[in-house]
This record gives C-alpha cells, structure tokens and sequence, in this order.
C-alpha cells in the first residue's frame, strides 16, 4: 500500500512543469520499488511522475485562517490603503521556507464601496462606447472620480512609496513591480509601468503624434529589464493596456507571456496589447477618439446602469 514514508524517499530528478498560475508543479524522478508491491524487485527504483497542486481554501474555514493556520507573514510592500504580504501556512514549512511564502495576502484597508463592488462576483453585459458615448457619460464619471482612488499612484510618483522597487524611472514614465506580483516566480512576472502625466487618463486619451513615443519607450525598456533581470528574450511579455481600468491613472500591464489565467485581467475587450495599440496610432494619430469601443462591465461597475441605458442608442448588434 503506497504511503507518505515511500513518498518521502523520492528522489527528484528532473522538474517537468511549473504552472504557478494553477499552483502545480510537475515532478520527474524515482520512487522505492516498495511503492508498487507487483513490480520487479531487483528493480530498486521505479521512474515516477509526481504532480503537487495546492488545493483550494475551504471558504468555511476561512474565519480561522489568520488564527491556525498562517503561521508567519512578511510585509512584501505597502501603499497607500494597500498592502500585500508573504504568508506561511505552517511552521514546518518556514524550516523549508519558500522565499515566496506558501500564499499571498493582499490587503486594502479601509476598504471603500467601490473596492467591495470591485472585488463582488458579478455578471457582466458587454457595451459599445462610441465616441459621443465616451463624451457624455464616461468622461464626466472620470472627472467626479475622487482623487483618493489614484492616491497610490501619486504616492508612487512623488517618490513616497515602493521606491526600493523601481526598475526604471524617466520624465515620462516609471516601471516597478505590480502589486499582483510575489517578487520571486518569474513564470508569473508582473510589472506596471506608470506615466507621470497625470491628465493622461486612459486608452481614449492616447494620441499618436503626442504619445507613440511614450509607447515605443515603455516598450523599449520593458524588454531591457526583463532581459537584463530575469533572462526573457523577445516575445517573452505581454503588455497591455486595460479599457475600461479600474485606476484612471494611465498605466501598462507588463506580465510574462506564459503567465495566461481566466481572470486575469486579459479578457477580449478589456485588454489591449500594447503593440496594437502601437499599430493602430501609426494608422491613425486619432484613432481613439474616434473609435467604437466594446467592453464588458460588471453588473456593480460604477458605468454598468449608464452605459445598459444608453446601449439601446447604439445599434452594433444587427
Ligand atoms: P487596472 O487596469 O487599473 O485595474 O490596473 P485592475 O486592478 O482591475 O487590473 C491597475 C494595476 O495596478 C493592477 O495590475 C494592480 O495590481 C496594480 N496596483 C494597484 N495598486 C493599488 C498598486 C499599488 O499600490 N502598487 C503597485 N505596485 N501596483 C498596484
């Protein structure tokens, strides 16, 4: 009968995958010919495969789980009404501790209404914004936004916060880690490069004659960091470009391009390569302003009621 003191004598050889996204780690290597009682016996190790998948947190568990069950955590960084920590699940695994910690722990406190509808689960509808759309509902819901909601940016910006992370700062622009990222698993690399320019609010705002040059730059140093960190090549990240995002504050994902979830962020529609976005403002300096734009909202999206009003306006679907 295979047991966890045979498990134990494994003896690893080679790592067959690494899926940090799914939390699995597939392994190649040996285990005792004990483990299998109807196989040869002068064979004294048998070629196994091994997968390791955490398995997901019970949510009726979950009241206790800062009491029993994270043992230790690190303050990875802070800012603002943001935190995010490196947590370990048990005091064993702290001897053997995974620089990364077991679980991530992110936490937004105080949290606002905007913050808890954000993070509800929710149906979305999708809606084309056209340009006159974008003029008289989106713009002035950008304008009444409160400056808090960016605070961590100008804290960022003003060289108050997370500047031990910064990897590149210009005039233009800065690239730092994003709060998503654990610092460590670089199958799951995840940067944000912020533009200085705070009237720069989102994809709408891009111009070509103005702004392709910011662009090509991110760009540009986007692929020396990563390169000269972290060993990725050409074609190894993906950047992005999120419409609607939740921080009217203009930003690019830059993430590796391997690292690839539903629920990422990366959904049709809300997310806009970089290098599209690139092409499309060499055809067309205006291109985003005169463009249809079709994204889904969520049902507790701040737009979600104005925007469903207003789609009856707008004739894309016969
Ligand atoms: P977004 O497209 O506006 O919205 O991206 P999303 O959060 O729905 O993706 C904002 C990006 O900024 C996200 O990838 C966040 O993880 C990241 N981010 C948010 N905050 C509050 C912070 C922060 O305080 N520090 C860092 N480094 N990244 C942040």
């Amino acid at each position: 009968m295979p047991d966890l003191s045979i498990l134990q004598s494994f003896e690893l050889s080679e790592i067959l995958s690494e899926e940090p996204d799914r939390c699995r780690l597939t392994l190649l290597g040996y285990l005792p010919s004990t483990w299998n009682a109807s196989t040869d016996t002068e064979n004294r190790r048998l070629r196994a495969i091994i997968l390791i998948e955490r398995n997901a947190f019970a949510s009726e568990h979950v009241a206790s789980f800062f009491n029993d069950l994270v043992y230790k955590a690190e303050l990875i960084e802070s800012t603002d009404i943001y935190s995010w920590f490196a947590a370990w699940i048990s005091s064993q695994a702290s001897e053997i501790k995974q620089p990364q910690g077991d679980v991530k722990i992110n936490v937004i406190c105080p949290a606002t209404d905007v913050h808890v509808r954000k993070y509800t689960k929710q149906k979305s509808i999708l809606v084309q914004e056209t340009p006159e759309l974008y003029r008289r509902i989106i713009a002035p819901y950008i304008a009444n936004l409160p400056p808090e909601r960016t605070r961590w940016v100008t804290e960022i910006l003003a060289g108050r916060s997370e500047q031990d992370k910064v990897l590149y700062s210009s005039s233009d622009y800065i690239i730092l880690p994003d709060m998503k990222w654990d610092l460590h698993t670089t199958d799951s690399l995840y940067l944000i490069a912020i533009a200085r320019d705070p009237t720069l609010r989102s994809l709408r705002d891009l111009r070509g004659d103005v702004h392709l040059s910011l662009l090509t730059s991110i760009r540009q140093e986007a692929y020396r960091i990563v390169g000269d960190k972290w060993g990725i090549g050409r074609g190894g990240i993906r950047m992005w470009i999120h419409y609607q995002p939740s921080y009217y504050h203009f930003h690019v994902h830059i993430v590796n391009a391997n690292h690839a979830l539903p629920g990422m962020g990366m959904a049709v529609g809300q997310a806009h390569l970089l290098e599209d976005v690139i092409a499309l403002l060499k055809i067309n300096s205006d291109v985003f302003k005169v463009m249809d734009l079709t994204y889904g909202l969520g049902e507790q999206h701040g737009l979600y009621e104005p925007m469903k009003t207003a789609q009856s306006e707008v004739d894309w679907i016969s």
